[in-house]
């Protein structure tokens, strides 16, 4: 956080998000912030050409749940769904392991059209957001193709035939983001970074190694957030040694990185000035302030939407108290 900041300027707020633990706490603040105040930049390096169609699971689930569309259930894909055309695949022997709802399908179909004909990424996102009656401005992290590849004992993997084909079994040995170096972080997101206007960078509850560190890791995003004037501020995806969803937990392990909320604030490091971590880990906080980083302590585990705005709002004035802290010359 740089300190040359004024704390009139109006408030903008940035959301970086994986899928569905991002997108919950992205709800919440969409719940509290108006449409101008917020953009959420989604995570596309687990984006996969699958049945010729382009797929875009984390800024699907993103742009489902702000459109309370989403799937509860499954925590991907649509409400209401039916599966005719898997169980048409199945019956003609196609590709069924990475399963496509009859209504997701639709999204699918308009996303890889819209792509053939020339537009981008960020520009179908603008579209099926328009469509789905989305008000907060949703964009991929980038237009350039990023494809997260697991390395595992057995061999590389493609992160959903990782995730979904293989269920995470594979012990992961590291991940690389092929196409990383020459991809542009999106244009809008990279000028909001760069802004005075911008009041907090949040980095939701998603798994920081393939969620979070491909967009962290896109050519000048690190520095770009380094320099703002806005705290940085993540909420930990680790409560009490678990992931709440998804393998986090488990790669953590692998990658002999013990699964706690402390690794993951080491993790991010420099880049954080604060950290959100939950009531069931307030043993931790100490050595967490220890790393140079002011901590909050709120529950976040979010189960209803009264969760996911309680979390937001408190995120949200920690950013605040963050923010005048560094005006006073505190941090
Ligand atoms: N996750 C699964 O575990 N199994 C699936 O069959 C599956 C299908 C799917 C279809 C569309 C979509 O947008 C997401 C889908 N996901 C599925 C979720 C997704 O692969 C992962 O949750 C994310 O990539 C991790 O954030």
């Amino acid at each position: 956080m740089n300190k040359s900041n004024n704390i009139d300027k109006p408030k903008k707020i940035l959301a970086l998000s994986g899928g569905v633990g991002g997108a919950k706490l992205a709800l919440g603040l969409a719940k509290v912030l108006a449409p101008e105040q917020l953009t959420i930049v989604a995570n596309t390096a687990d984006d996969f050409t699958h049945l010729g169609l382009t797929i875009s699971p984390d800024l699907d689930t993103v742009m489902y749940t702000l459109a309370d569309l989403n799937n509860k259930e499954l925590g991907w894909g649509l409400a209401n769904e039916s599966w005719q055309a898997m169980d048409a695949m199945s019956a003609l022997g196609g590709d069924t392991w990475f399963r496509l709802g009859d209504r997701d399908l639709a999204t699918h179909l308009v996303r890889s059209q819209q792509l053939a004909a020339g537009e981008s990424l960020s520009s179908v996102t603008t579209y099926l957001c328009h469509r789905l009656g989305v008000k907060h401005t949703l964009l991929p992290m980038t237009d350039d193709p990023v494809r997260t590849r697991v390395k595992t004992a057995g061999g590389e993997l493609a992160f959903q035939e990782y995730f979904v084909r293989e269920q995470c079994r594979p012990a992961v040995q590291g991940f690389y983001f092929a196409g990383i170096d020459s991809a542009q972080p999106q244009p809008q997101w990279l000028d909001l970074l760069q802004s005075e206007d911008l009041a907090a960078i949040i980095i939701c509850p998603s798994n920081p190694f393939v969620s979070v560190d491909p967009m962290l890791q896109l050519p000048q995003v690190r520095a770009a957030m380094k320099a703002s004037a806005a705290p940085v501020i993540a909420v930990s995806p680790i409560v009490a040694g678990l992931a709440i969803k998804g393998p986090a937990a488990k790669m953590m392990t692998e990658l002999a990185i013990p699964a706690t909320a402390t690794a993951v604030a080491a993790y991010y490091g420099d880049l954080l000035d604060g950290f959100v971590l939950d009531q069931s880990d307030q043993s931790l906080q100490t050595e967490i302030d220890q790393l140079g980083l002011a901590t909050k302590v709120v529950p976040t585990i979010m189960k209803t939407l009264d969760d996911r705005i309680d979390l937001a709002t408190a995120v949200l004035s920690f950013a605040d108290q963050l923010f005048t802290d560094s005006i006073a010359g505190k941090h």
